[in-house]
């Protein structure tokens, strides 16, 4: 039978910061994972969802990229800085980009993940392998396009149209800047039983 190291961080903490299964939380928290391309929010987004300062900025040049798992009242938030790193060698982006699709692939505990993006930007192909990855292991997919608070009212109107359209899914406009848009991503995450800090 499995042994499972219990889960206990404090809220809020980086419990593990991993490359492989073996450096992940070892428990049963069930597990959310954010992922965007660099500069979209995603750290911003994080932060004040959890109403602290959690989310790392991108590592300096040379320095690996973790997949890091904050500690929530029990769950992890796991933040996956994915795409559109371009400090790293290629090598490193590959290692790092394996370990992430093994993550996505087979982490039992993983119940959905938030994509962000920037609302001015169309989707590219990065941002449909996500939704290609949510689709095909029926994961719950929370689709989020920050920065609203960039654009007037018609200009947002026109962008969430145009996502919707490009997605074919719901999009949530939102500002981790403002906080406008957010209490409907709370309430994504609320409705799978999920509680924020
Ligand atoms: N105006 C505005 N700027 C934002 C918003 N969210 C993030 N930013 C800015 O966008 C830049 C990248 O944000 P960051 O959270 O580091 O993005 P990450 O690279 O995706 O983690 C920073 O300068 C943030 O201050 C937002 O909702 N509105
Ligand atoms: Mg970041």
């Amino acid at each position: 039978m499995a042994r499972h190291k219990p889960d206990k961080p404090t809220v809020g903490t980086l419990a593990a910061s991993a490359l492989e299964v073996g450096e992940m939380p070892s428990g049963t928290w069930p597990e959310i994972a954010f992922m965007g391309r660099s500069n979209s929010g995603k750290s911003s987004l994080i932060n004040t969802l959890v109403k602290r300062k959690i989310a790392h900025s991108s590592a300096s040049p040379g320095k690996t990229v973790r997949i890091h798992f904050y500690a929530m009242p029990a769950w992890y938030l796991v933040d996956l800085p994915g795409f559109g790193y371009a400090k790293v060698s290629k090598q490193e982006r590959e290692r790092f980009g394996q370990a992430v699709e093994t993550y996505l692939t087979t982490r039992q505990q993983l119940l959905g993940g938030v994509l962000i993006q920037d609302c001015r930007r169309d989707p590219e192909p990065d941002e449909a392998m996500v939704v290609a990855w949510a689709d095909a292991s029926n994961r719950l997919l929370v689709i989020v396009a920050n920065k609203m608070d960039k654009l007037n009212r018609s200009e947002q109107a026109i962008r969430l149209k145009r996502l919707q359209e490009a997605y074919q899914r719901p999009v949530m406009m939102v500002s981790a800047k403002t906080g406008e848009g957010l209490t409907a991503v709370q309430a994504s995450i609320m409705g799978l039983g999920l509680q924020l800090p």
